[in-house]
């Protein structure tokens, strides 16, 4: 059908006052869109929620300590797709992958793997759009700020001791492809949605390691337990969960996540093998605390706190400014240095009068490269350091308000996420309700496939719950035109009118 023929059908149906046809659907849907419980271990207090299916949770600023180990508890999460099933951790020991493009290909058990050679490293996870809230041109993704990175010890077996194992890997490879284990959502193609990444070789052999321990803890299940790659210093894109397949290969994969994803390429450019992956991480700081939370800090003696840390290099130095970068102070590294992977605590001791501070810290790593003021901005919105956007603001007061008592039975570590209000009902208008359509039959695969929508009454698994991500229409836009994440992009199968119409839907149904 066109979109002609669409629009006076519904200018049809209308006129005959049957525009409100499509209301029972909605009322299949649940009366208010459930927000799962949050993943075992996280406490959800410690969290900004991106998203729910799949998940995506920022760790709070307050949330990160001054030591430089960030727990489980408020460890950062972000999947493309479904997390696989608890049944995957019910027999760790029993966990099957396979090793190919070596001399004898075969597979392990994690309790096999346990046999090798056991290492422990620690190693920033930092996914490649942390701090893409503070580009200007608003790239499509999730709007992380400073919390989608945390810095973990891994215990595993190095990928060089396993292609050992196997007898070496075949001559002609040049890369290292390891390839997740979840289900893939049907009617779409593979290579569209699955998360499979290839790495150099070489670094592979160098110090990468599947790991199924993470701070002397058996791997949680939504960080790729039982089992998964760690790729120390690389964007958390790399360290592959779930692993279900591992081999050196000589081109890089074919998947989209490695192809056009993860490419740094400018405003407006689609990504392709032109432009750099997503690898090595480059220098980064900032400031957590005090006040990180945003609440009143005491004037007097005070300790700033934050982290650094450059992929593969380590930092040598970390500067802090109270004057937006005119003059600096050096701060000092506190606890352990627990390698060229890890971040680096730093505090600064500064007395504070009260007023109000916007405190900015840049960090130099041991090849002399220093965080830029402003980053580049890039289409995706990827490796965002500049120190100036990271500012943490400090509100100093002389005393402190009186502390509020929680109401009886309040508690303060609620371990689960608010439930949002229904958009059901919403009324919608003319544009919205062709979008609605387009939602509804229009788009192949369909919208509903993957998303939750109250309104339109679909509840998917796969895509983010667009009720709890409320897109605005120009978000929406972006992502049906290009596609994001396991999404594919839908721009030769829908007109403009088409899109347009859908991101007005999906902006007023959810507003
Ligand atoms: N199998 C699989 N591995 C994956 C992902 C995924 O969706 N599936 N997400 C990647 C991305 S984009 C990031 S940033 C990190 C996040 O790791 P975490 O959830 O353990 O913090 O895992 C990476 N590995
Ligand atoms: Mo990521």
């Amino acid at each position: 059908m066109s979109v002609l023929h669409r629009r006076t059908l519904l200018q049809a149906m209308a006129l005959a006052g049957v525009g409100t046809a499509l209301k029972p659907l909605a009322l299949l849907a649940s009366a208010t869109p459930s927000v799962r419980p949050m993943p075992t271990g996280k406490l959800a207090d410690w969290f900004i929620l991106h998203n729910d299916r799949p998940w995506a949770l920022e760790t709070r600023r307050a949330a990160y300590g001054i030591a430089p180990i960030t727990p489980q508890s408020a460890f950062f999460v972000r999947n493309n797709l479904p997390t696989p099933p608890e049944s995957i951790i019910a027999n760790r020991d029993g966990w099957r992958f396979e090793v190919s493009g070596v001399a004898r290909p075969g597979s392990l058990t994690l309790a096999e793997l346990k046999a090798l050679p056991t290492r422990v490293v620690a190693s920033v996870l930092q996914c490649s759009g942390n701090g893409r809230a503070f580009f200007p041109h608003r790239p499509s993704g999730s709007p992380w700020s400073l919390g989608a990175a945390g810095c973990a010890l891994w215990t595993g077996v190095r990928v060089a001791d396993v292609l050992e194992h196997f007898g070496g890997a075949l001559e002609e490879a040049q890369y290292l492809t390891a390839t997740g284990a979840e289900d893939l959502p049907e009617g779409v193609d593979a290579d569209q949605v699955v998360v499979e990444r290839s790495i150099p070789l070489d670094k592979g052999m160098d110090d990468c390691l599947l790991a199924w321990e993470m701070n002397g803890e058996p791997l949680p299940l939504v960080h790729g337990g039982p089992l998964r790659l760690i790729v120390p210093g690389y964007y958390g894109v790399n360290n592959v969960k779930w692993v279900r397949r591992l081999a050196p290969t000589a081109a890089e994969s074919g998947a989209k996540i490695q192809v056009s994803g993860y490419r740094v390429r400018e405003v407006g450019e689609s990504g392709g093998p032109q432009h750099p992956s997503m690898w090595r991480m480059n220098v980064k700081s900032w400031l957590n605390g005090p006040g990180g939370d945003g609440g009143p800090v005491v004037a007097g003696k005070a300790m700033l706190y934050g982290v650094a840390f450059s992929g593969e290099r380590g930092v040598s130095r970390v500067e802090v400014s109270a004057d937006e970068g005119q003059t600096w102070r050096e701060a000092d590294f506190v606890g352990p240095d627990l390698g060229p992977n890890a971040w680096r605590s730093f505090v600064l001791p500064v007395e504070l009068a009260a007023g109000e501070y916007r405190f900015v810290s840049r960090a130099t790593d041991r090849q002399g490269d220093t965080q830029p003021a402003d980053a580049t901005p890039n289409h995706r919105g990827y490796g965002h350091n500049g120190w100036r956007d990271a500012a943490l603001t400090v509100n100093v007061v002389n005393t402190l308000p009186a502390a509020a008592e929680p109401e009886p039975g309040e508690s303060v570590h609620q371990n689960a996420v608010a439930t949002p209000t229904a958009a059901v009902d919403t009324p919608l208008s003319p544009l919205a309700r062709e979008g609605r359509a387009v939602y509804l039959d229009r788009a192949q695969p369909a919208c509903g496939a993957c998303h939750t929508l109250a309104d339109a009454g679909s509840a998917g698994v796969t895509g983010p719950n667009l009720d709890v991500l409320k897109p605005g229409a120009d978000r929406v836009r972006l992502a049906v035109e290009q596609g994001v994440g396991a999404m594919p992009a839908f721009d030769a199968l829908l007109t403009e009118t088409e899109i347009e119409a859908l991101a007005a839907y999906v902006a007023e149904a959810t507003r």
